[in-house]
């Protein structure tokens, strides 16, 4: 399109560079890290879009069958291809120490031949990835944290607590969202800037600068089905949404759900909104669903850049020390005023009495 030769929007490196003219002692790895991933990002993008074309739907298959990864959960072939892409794309340049990914079970260490660099990253390469087959949005989400500093003197291999960083120690994160366009959204603790792919160019293209989001919101996300084993807080939060005009709230509510959280992060982060996926009594061993290193705290990052707020639900995502690679846990984010309202209802005293008929007895949430 002759648009792309007019536009004077900022390339992710010119943004980058500008970025780092901030900080004039910065030895460059951390811009050339990000554009390493957004590289991976421009390839997965590519096999996403090729689709069946290019044998890319179902399931991966290894010598022994249908794959799992260390979740328990089936692989997907572009869920392999995503952490292969993800994985060879930021190995080579000496910015990293060591990576860690939700398809790997262990963290993942740079081979002898390439340097060793200062920095982590964790990925989740293909978030929502069930969804593939049936062609709905999906992403990659990243964190970018400082590696210990005794990793970086010594070179040493890393270990799993290298990565027990709290995402307040976030140096960047963002996501890329396969959707309609191709989508990367970063923060390098400076606000949340988005940028479109530019399919002509191959250039990410600052198309949405300083994202910010509303702090109220009439629309609610949280897979319904979950609902009998919801704690007391969610279903009165979500109970009061239901009620809408007629009950406590005073006003009508949407929902949604498409269980991609990088597709329903990017709704909040477009329109506002609260996404939840809170801690639950479905399966006494996993706390929550979503796991911490490598979905909440980086989107967690990008939503309280963005003025937005990310929560447990009993307290702020980015203050929650990791004690494992995949741990799992309750998440609550999107526009404030409603993350602070769950926040409240979770420090306040249960109430019994739940109104709305969809929650009474032998209701349509309830066992
Ligand atoms: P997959 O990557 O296995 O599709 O999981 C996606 C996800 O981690 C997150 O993106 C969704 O919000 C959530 O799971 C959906 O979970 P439910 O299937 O329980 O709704």
């Amino acid at each position: 399109m002759p648009l792309t030769i007019r536009s004077n929007r900022s390339t992710l490196t010119q943004f980058l560079i500008e970025e780092r003219r901030r900080h004039p002692s910065a030895s460059g790895d951390f811009n050339a890290l990000v554009l390493d991933v957004a590289l991976a990002c421009k390839g997965i993008a590519k096999a996403v879009a090729y689709g069946e074309l290019a044998g890319m739907t179902g399931n991966h298959a290894s010598e022994s069958g249908a794959s799992v990864n260390v979740q328990g959960e089936t692989q997907k072939k572009l869920d392999v291809l995503s952490n292969e892409v993800f994985m060879r794309r930021t190995e080579w340049a000496g910015n990293l120490a060591g990576m860690a990914s939700e398809e790997m079970d262990s963290p993942y260490q740079i081979p002898a031949q390439f340097p060793r660099g200062k920095y982590l990253i964790v990925f989740d390469p293909l978030d929502g990835s069930s969804n593939i087959d049936v062609n709905v949005s999906v992403g990659s989400i990243f964190s970018i944290l400082r590696a210990p500093q005794d990793v970086i003197d010594s070179g040493r291999d890393v270990v799993d607590a290298d990565f027990f960083q709290p995402g307040a120690k976030q140096m960047a994160a963002g996501y890329a969202l396969y959707g309609p366009t191709t989508m990367l959204v970063l923060t390098v603790g400076t606000g949340v800037n988005g940028f479109t792919l530019d399919p002509t160019l191959g250039e990410f293209m600052l198309t949405h600068p300083m994202m910010q989001i509303p702090a109220d919101t009439q629309e609610f996300a949280i897979n319904a089905s979950n609902a009998r084993f919801w704690e007391a807080p969610v279903k009165r939060y979500v109970d009061e949404c239901l009620a809408g005009k007629t009950g406590a709230r005073g006003k009508d509510f949407n929902m949604r759900w498409i269980a991609s959280m990088v597709a329903e992060a990017h709704r909040i982060l477009m329109r506002g909104g609260v996404f939840m996926y809170p801690r639950d009594t479905k399966d006494p061993s996993k706390p929550g669903r979503l796991r911490l290193l490598y979905e909440a705290n980086p989107v967690g990052m990008i939503m309280e850049q963005a003025g937005g707020r990310a929560s447990t639900g009993e307290m702020p995502m980015m203050n929650v020390q990791p004690t494992s690679l995949h741990q799992r846990i309750g998440f609550v984010f999107g526009s404030k005023n409603e993350v602070e309202r769950i926040e409240r209802y979770h420090r306040e005293p249960v109430q019994v009495e739940l109104t709305n008929p969809l929650f009474a007895e032998r209701s349509l949430f309830r066992d």
